[in-house]
């Protein structure tokens, strides 16, 4: 029995709405105060199918002010004390962006940036081609692939779901950039271009050395198995340059010249590289058939197997036209093959980048793509009203169906939101406010208005989660994860030992998840977990700059 808020909490002009496991008269408390300032009863039950419980609606949408409040129910129960304030999602916003100079790999991160989380470098030693690895070569060739950030709980790094991360980010940064203007605190604060891009250009410099001299772009950075759970600068496992695939190939040109766009104006010459780098991936997929990954015999890091890059290339062709009008004529005639197919369109993973397309058609100044952009508007929309419609059919107001509980069901939940925001930007007055509420709506459920009232952003909410899957908060002997953390969230079917042995079969799928250290397949961090919520919260807050 409990009641569920936004434990972070929620903007004072916003809807607002709690969600209860009981009927009942409730009032709104202040926390300073003690004092009611509203009293109300829930509204008629209403099945919820990814819970499988019958919830109840709580609206205190009517009270403004700034403030902490909890709500408390008639028979004594109470909620979590959150806030009402327009500026409630400005710390959020901070260290979800932080969380990544977590990451970074390959230098060491001093306390002065770090506070208690620093560590010495790690990853510095030279990598070698994945064949010579296997074959034993006794001379390999050595490369420097030293920087990026780490994917996840593991130290690895990825091609295809860095770029999937960079571009949440970068299309946040072009549609938010004053919201993005903060004082992240890391080594190059202070230098005249925001911190923001700062960060996000430590992964981009480092992927840049993921191209082969041929074009393509190696899938993986990885050792050869996952190793144990030790600090990143006491893993001296060899990494390996996995091959070429078609899928790493297209996400990198798409990214690089999304990034060589964005950086155009403080970084020219790094802009120059990032849009001839994306050229040569791009000539390398007008050459190259798919070039799909798996994972060799015995090697058990992150496959990333994708069995179609036809998403990836859409999303390639979209931005190319977009950044290089030297060649626009060869991307726009991909860019109507690629849309005509039957590619989903909505979509910001890693298995599905084609939301990516539809995105930067759609906020093109330019209009590159004008007659694509009224089918594109058409299937957005379609998709936006859908989302609508579960968030209508659900009880905890949330864009998800009992199916889309999968590994890292959280980025499913932040992704809808940002199709919802984009819909929202593109549709004006009272269509405009609907898809805004919709979109706020997923935050409140990843913030703590969910089945198992838990906070899923480390150090944010009195329940948030406290033991991500996650080398770092696991051997670093402090208590407490750094703040700012998305977990992967629940999954219908986990897949570890400790989900196992902590879920009972036949849980509904929204309490598919166990706050363990030891359940990646609910419970792990990913920066592609963390960048949508990024993506959120810069627009959330996008009227005022922080710092
Ligand atoms: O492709 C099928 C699809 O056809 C089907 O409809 C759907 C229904 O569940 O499943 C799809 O496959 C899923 C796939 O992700 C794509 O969504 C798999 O079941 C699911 O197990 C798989 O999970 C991935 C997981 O690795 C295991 O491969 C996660 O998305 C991915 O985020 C996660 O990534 C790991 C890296 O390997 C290593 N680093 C950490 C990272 C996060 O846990
Ligand atoms: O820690 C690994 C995590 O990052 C991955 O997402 C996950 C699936 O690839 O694998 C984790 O590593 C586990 C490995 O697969 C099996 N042995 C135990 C490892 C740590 O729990
Ligand atoms: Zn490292």
């Amino acid at each position: 029995m409990g009641i569920y808020v936004n434990q972070v909490g929620y903007l004072p002009n916003a809807e607002k709405v709690a969600v209860s496991t009981f009927p009942c008269n409730f009032q709104l408390i202040c926390a300073d105060t003690q004092h009611s300032v509203f009293d109300g009863t829930t509204s008629p039950a209403k099945e919820d199918a990814c819970a499988g419980e019958n919830v109840y609606s709580i609206d205190f949408s009517c009270i403004h002010t700034p403030g902490r409040y909890y709500i408390l129910a008639g028979n004594g129960e109470k909620s979590h004390t959150f806030q009402i304030d327009d500026h409630v999602y400005d710390e959020l916003k901070k260290n979800l962006m932080k969380a990544f100079y977590y990451q970074r790999c390959g230098c060491s991160l001093k306390s002065e940036h770090a506070g208690i989380y620093t560590h010495d470098a790690c990853h510095t030693a030279p990598s070698i081609f994945l064949e010579d690895y296997i074959s034993k070569a006794p001379n390999p060739e050595r490369f420097d692939m030293t920087g990026g950030w780490h994917d996840a709980g593991d130290f690895g790094r990825y091609t295809s779901p860095g770029a999937v991360a960079l571009g949440h980010l970068l299309y946040a940064y072009e549609l938010f950039p004053k919201s993005l203007q903060m004082n992240l605190n890391i080594p190059e604060s202070g230098s005249a271009m925001p911190d923001f891009l700062s960060e996000c250009l430590y992964e981009l410099k480092w992927m840049l050395k993921m191209q082969a001299p041929s074009g393509g772009c190696y899938h993986k950075l990885t050792s050869f198995n996952h190793i144990d759970f030790i600090m990143p600068e006491e893993d001296h496992a060899q990494f390996m340059i996995y091959p070429v695939s078609s899928m790493a190939t297209a996400d990198f040109a798409a990214v690089m010249a999304l990034a060589s766009r964005i950086y155009k104006d403080w970084l020219p010459d790094f802009a120059a590289d990032a849009l001839a780098a994306a050229r040569r991936a791009w000539n390398w997929l007008e050459t190259n058939p798919y070039v799909g990954f798996y994972n060799p015999e015995g090697s058990n890091t992150g496959e990333y197997d994708d069995e179609c890059d036809l998403d990836e290339r859409l999303w390639a062709s979209a931005e190319l036209l977009r950044t290089d009008k030297e060649n626009a004529p060869d991307y726009y005639k991909r860019l109507k093959e690629y849309s005509a197919m039957s590619l989903g369109k909505t979509d910001f993973g890693w298995t599905d980048v084609s939301g990516f397309a539809t995105l930067t058609v759609l906020i093109d100044p330019s209009h590159s793509a004008k007659d694509l952009e009224e089918e594109y508007r058409k299937i957005l929309f379609q998709e936006a009203d859908r989302l609508c419609q579960l968030q209508k059919n659900s009880g905890y107001h949330l864009a998800m169906a009992p199916e889309d509980f999968v590994w890292g069901s959280n980025m499913v939940v932040c992704n809808r939101s940002m199709l919802l925001i984009l819909a929202g930007l593109l549709s004006e007055k009272e269509e405009s406010e609907k898809y805004r509420t919709a979109a706020l709506n997923q935050l409140h459920y990843l913030l703590g208005c969910n089945a198992l009232d838990i906070s899923y952003v480390t150090g944010f909410g009195e329940n948030a989660f406290k033991n991500p899957h996650n080398r770092v908060t696991f051997a670093d002997g402090i208590d407490l994860p750094m703040p700012g953390w998305v977990s992967g969230g629940p999954f219908k079917t986990p897949c570890d030992p400790a989900a196992e042995a902590a879920i009972a079969p036949g849980t509904a799928p929204m309490k598919c998840y166990v706050d363990d250290v030891g359940s990646y397949s609910t419970n792990e961090i990913t920066i592609y977990w963390n960048s949508p919520a990024v993506f959120m919260t810069a627009f959330f807050s996008s009227q005022k700059e922080t710092s």
